[in-house]
């Protein structure tokens, strides 16, 4: 099997992870409140690569650990992702109509609908992770991953970065600022991500902590990637909007070095992503080629 379909196959266990912790709309179909349900849904099952609760999975792999306590952190993590996204896309925030190549959750059920769907999933993560954690085997390592999935999707983490990227919102920025941005909005989840996965399996503080600095490399290559594909993609093939950042006046590592050099830029810090995690002499081969295959990646 070569890396592309073993991505593939890999791509629908971790789907198949996710699904076992979502709400069954068939038995809720009696509550009042079943369109919530069903919203849900339909947002994190749109599809997307499912990159971080895979990098959950194969971190934990890397430090040898027990799969199944890692499952319950896969599904809240991209709970997480998806309300972002959802929140995201909302009339007040970039007002998009379409994502992962379907009608937003706003676009469909409205914009209070919207709004409670990402509140929901937040919420939702956070008690598929904590009812995880008192089931895993580990309850110790399992209350560090909860620990660390609360500070990185909050004002210290994810929210933080979307804050500061709105403050600026239409202002020219400089390098540092829109660093700082992509370490929070986008390098803060996929942080927790990794080092979910090496606490669950019992990593100790300082490889947690290179784990975190590798994780920080690797999105920060993965904004770029994505404001490069904003400029060179097509909305078929991203399945959202293309031209998003010029359209919404922001600046870029594209708008602010080139392309040539963004692409670069990507390069440098995978290399050093995939250099630190190989340091620890663990092997996880698929791991080591996900990461690099990100800077290939077309969507
Ligand atoms: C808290 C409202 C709120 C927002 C937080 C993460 C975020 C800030 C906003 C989401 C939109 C955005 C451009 C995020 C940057 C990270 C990023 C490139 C997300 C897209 O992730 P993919 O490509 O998406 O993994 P799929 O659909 O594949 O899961």
């Amino acid at each position: 099997m070569n890396f592309s379909e073993e991505l593939d196959k890999r791509t629908t266990d971790v789907e198949k992870v996710i699904r076992r912790f979502l709400i069954d709309e068939d038995i809720c179909k009696n509550d009042k409140q079943n369109q919530i349900y069903e919203a849900m849904n339909y947002s994190i099952l749109a599809g997307g690569k499912r990159l971080r609760p895979m990098l959950v999975l194969e971190t934990c792999r890397l430090f040898g650990g027990n799969e199944k306590d890692a499952f319950p952190f896969m599904a809240a993590i991209e709970m997480i992702h998806t309300y972002s996204l959802v929140h995201d896309d909302l009339p007040a925030m970039d007002n998009d109509e379409y994502r992962r190549g379907r009608k937003t959750t706003h676009a469909v059920y409205g914009e209070a609908m919207g709004i409670l769907t990402g509140d929901a999933l937040l919420n939702f993560a956070f008690e598929t992770a904590l009812k995880g954690a008192l089931q895993a085997e580990n309850k110790e390592n399992a209350l560090k991953a909860l620990s660390i999935l609360a500070n990185k999707a909050g004002v210290f983490g994810m929210i933080g970065g979307q804050v500061v990227d709105i403050k600026n919102d239409g202002r020219a920025i400089d390098l540092d600022t829109l660093d700082y941005i992509n370490e929070l909005k986008t390098g803060a989840l996929i942080e927790a991500s990794m080092m979910m996965g090496a606490v669950l399996a019992g990593a100790d503080d300082m490889e947690t902590k290179k784990i975190e600095q590798a994780a920080s490399y690797i999105g920060q290559a993965f904004q770029i990637q994505d404001d490069i594909l904003d400029v060179t993609s097509t909305s078929e093939v991203l399945g959202k909007p293309v031209l998003s950042d010029e359209r919404n006046h922001k600046s870029t590592y594209v708008s602010l070095l080139g392309i040539e050099d963004a692409s670069q830029k990507v390069n440098d810090l995978t290399n050093k992503a995939i250099e630190m995690i190989k340091s620890f002499q663990y092997e996880n081969e698929f791991l080591f080629e996900l990461i690099n295959s990100l800077i290939y990646r077309k969507k």
